[in-house]
């Protein structure tokens, strides 16, 4: 068949009459091209509908794309199992193409615009065959925000679309926002095979386009969460003066009724969603303490009128982790997908519910693992994926503050950089200046979890918790960090913490979510200039009798081991560092290097 014929026969006769109103010539054209290239089966335009979300999920459910979960127990709610070689973003496989090498920067997989499409048009060819494809419009940010990006994703998997569903504002309300423009960026979805040799995560940031094939896992595949709002976010926000993050949002009140916001970074499974969604310890809440999450993942900050930093979450769902996750730990993100979540890759118990290592619940005698497999608890193996998730709406978390829908977002008095570290780093460190915070967040090093594939539990940097998310060089995206300053008034101040410290025996020192409450306590003391601190060589330190311990099982003793500083193992973490320096070479800003020969000196 010729193009043209392909075209009559395969997308626009069949799908011209179900066009809904709404969808504009240049979003038309375009996926009548992609339709060409992908040669689905038939096109289906989503508008965002209840009734179109209980239709496509009634077909998920018939094409056992998702497994219905005991209705009576997790009302809306339903299992999801990935191809077992598709659980984790694949980073070897991720690539940002620009027209030089050097735009992308010595962190990034790189590749010419002109080879990868060319390469790409080659996978999705006739990818669809078969297939449906959908047409996803979508909403990153705030209906009517100047910082708002309309995305429309195309895709022939409709687990992708009901996630998209949950994840973003989606249908209408984007093609609205869109009106007659072309300005929307073009996101082209296959699973394809599903072979993870043909496996490509492509962003043409001057294009404002993403192609990704061979992968259904979320942040390879629901585009407009890590593709869009972060790596083509932060090419965007150093165009123009603002910064796309890998962080969570909260607002902390204390109990003189005050609310402070903060924003911290953390990489990937090392802490967002649970301490955005953090339950006070009952002797803080006694006193008046409460939290509210305005975002756990992404924040877009920019600078308003009077040079503060305000936040916004992009987003309007949680695509959090699943092991771990429970009424002690955070029974704010339980009550979140307790209706109308789905579950990638946890366990099915026989009544239809779902189960995962670190469920309240015990493990049950026999289940289903995330594979599909009969299980017990002597199977020798994992129930869940360790990378399992859940996907439900922001609005269902009762801790979600009432200015989430806010476009104008919230002032930010803090940001805290944190990794996960067995070892050296100590449970909190304030930065001397911004400078020095960039500092400490671009020498961030966390230990690798397995939301991203590869070994774990290798300390590796993670500038920023962005190394996977950065869409240009890394040396340019520092620079910009410390810019930021001059037009900030007062900038917030800045955070080094960690949870994931651990004694002689391999026991953490401290006891982490709830709790984390009297670290934040801390740090909002600081921000209110009502606390003093220990000036040490790695920065303000609190004095042990500041920190809240009251009600806590932990004694002063085993505070001081989580927050020693030992010497020795700084002068190793310095010389750790020197890798990334040595990378980023001649783009390293010269500020950072001169905050490393400072740090030396003191130590
Ligand atoms: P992404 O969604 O991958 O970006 O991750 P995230 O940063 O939102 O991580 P999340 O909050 O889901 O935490 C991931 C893992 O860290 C889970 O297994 C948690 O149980 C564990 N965790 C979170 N907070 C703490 C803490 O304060 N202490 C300890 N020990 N573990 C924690
Ligand atoms: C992460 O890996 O940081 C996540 C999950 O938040 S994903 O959307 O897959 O990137
Ligand atoms: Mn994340």
């Amino acid at each position: 068949m010729k193009r043209h014929d392909i075209l009559d026969a395969r997308s626009t006769m069949k799908t011209a009459t179900t066009i809904p109103a709404g969808f504009n010539e240049h979003a038309r054209r375009w996926v009548e091209e992609c339709a060409t290239l992908c040669q689905p089966d038939s096109v289906h335009w989503c508008d965002g509908s209840n009734e179109e979300r209980a239709e496509l999920t009634r077909q998920a459910a018939s094409q056992s794309i998702l497994i219905e979960l005991n209705q009576t127990a997790m009302p809306g709610c339903y299992l999801h199992r990935s191809n077992p070689n598709d659980t984790a973003r694949t980073e070897h496989c991720t690539f940002i193409c620009t027209p030089t090498k050097a735009s992308a920067g010595p962190t990034n997989n790189w590749m010419a615009p002109a080879d990868a499409y060319q390469m790409l048009r080659g996978c999705f060819a006739g990818s669809m065959r078969g297939r449906t494809m959908y047409v996803v419009p979508f909403l990153m940010g705030h209906p009517g925000s100047p910082l708002a990006k309309i995305g429309i994703e195309l895709t022939d998997s409709l687990y992708v679309v009901l996630s998209m569903g949950i994840m973003t504002r989606m249908g209408r309300i984007a093609l609205e926002e869109l009106g007659d423009r072309d300005t929307f960026t073009r996101c082209l979805h296959s699973v394809g095979e599903c072979d993870p040799n043909r496996r490509y995560i492509c962003h043409f940031p001057q294009d404002n386009t993403i192609w990704s094939y061979g992968s259904g896992y979320g942040g390879n595949a629901l585009l407009g969460k890590k593709c869009l709002s972060l790596r083509i976010g932060s090419y965007l926000g150093h165009e123009e003066g603002w910064l796309a993050e890998h962080m969570l949002i909260m607002g902390v009140t204390d109990p003189r009724g005050q609310t402070t916001y903060v924003t911290g970074a953390f990489p990937s499974a090392c802490g967002k969603t649970n301490l955005a969604m953090l339950t006070p310890p009952p002797s803080m809440a006694a006193d008046g303490w409460k939290i509210e999450t305005l975002g756990d993942d992404i924040a877009w900050m920019y600078i308003d009128g009077h040079g503060h930093l305000r936040a916004l979450n992009p987003e309007a769902g949680y695509f959090g982790v699943v092991p771990g996750t429970n009424r002690t730990t955070n029974p704010n993100a339980i009550e979140a997908m307790a209706r109308n979540a789905i579950y990638t890759n946890v366990a099915l118990r026989p009544d239809g519910t779902a189960w995962w290592e670190g469920h309240d619940e015990p493990a049950p005698a026999q289940c289903t693992d995330w594979t599909g497999q009969p299980w017990t608890p002597n199977s020798g193996r994992k129930a869940t994926h360790p990378n399992s998730r859940f996907t439900a709406p922001v609005t269902q978390n009762p801790a979600i503050s009432p200015l989430w829908d806010d476009p104008s977002g919230v002032p930010i008095s803090a940001i805290i950089f944190g990794g996960r570290r067995s070892k050296t780093l100590p449970l909190v460190v304030e930065a001397f200046n911004w400078t020095h915070g960039a500092y400490l967040g671009a020498m961030m090093g966390s230990e690798t979890t397995a939301a991203a594939s590869g070994q774990t539990g290798v300390v590796r940097r993670d500038p920023m918790a962005m190394l996977p998310f950065c869409g240009y060089n890394m040396g340019a995206y520092f620079a910009h960090w410390l810019s930021m300053q001059k037009r900030l008034a007062p900038p917030p101040r800045i955070f080094h913490v960690n949870w994931f410290r651990t004694d002689e025996h391999g026991k953490f020192l401290w006891p982490g979510f709830g709790e984390n409450l009297r670290i934040l306590q801390w740090i909002l003391d600081r921000c209110h200039g009502r606390v003093d601190a220990v000036k040490t060589p790695i920065g303000w330190m609190p004095q042990p009798e500041d920190i809240n311990l009251d009600g806590l099982e932990i004694d002063r003793a085993r505070f001081e081991q989580a927050q020693a500083i030992d010497r020795e193992a700084w002068r190793k973490e310095l010389s750790t560092q020197e890798e990334l320096f040595v990378k980023l070479g001649g783009d390293m800003p010269k500020e950072l290097l001169f905050e490393r020969e400072l740090l030396l000196s003191r130590l």
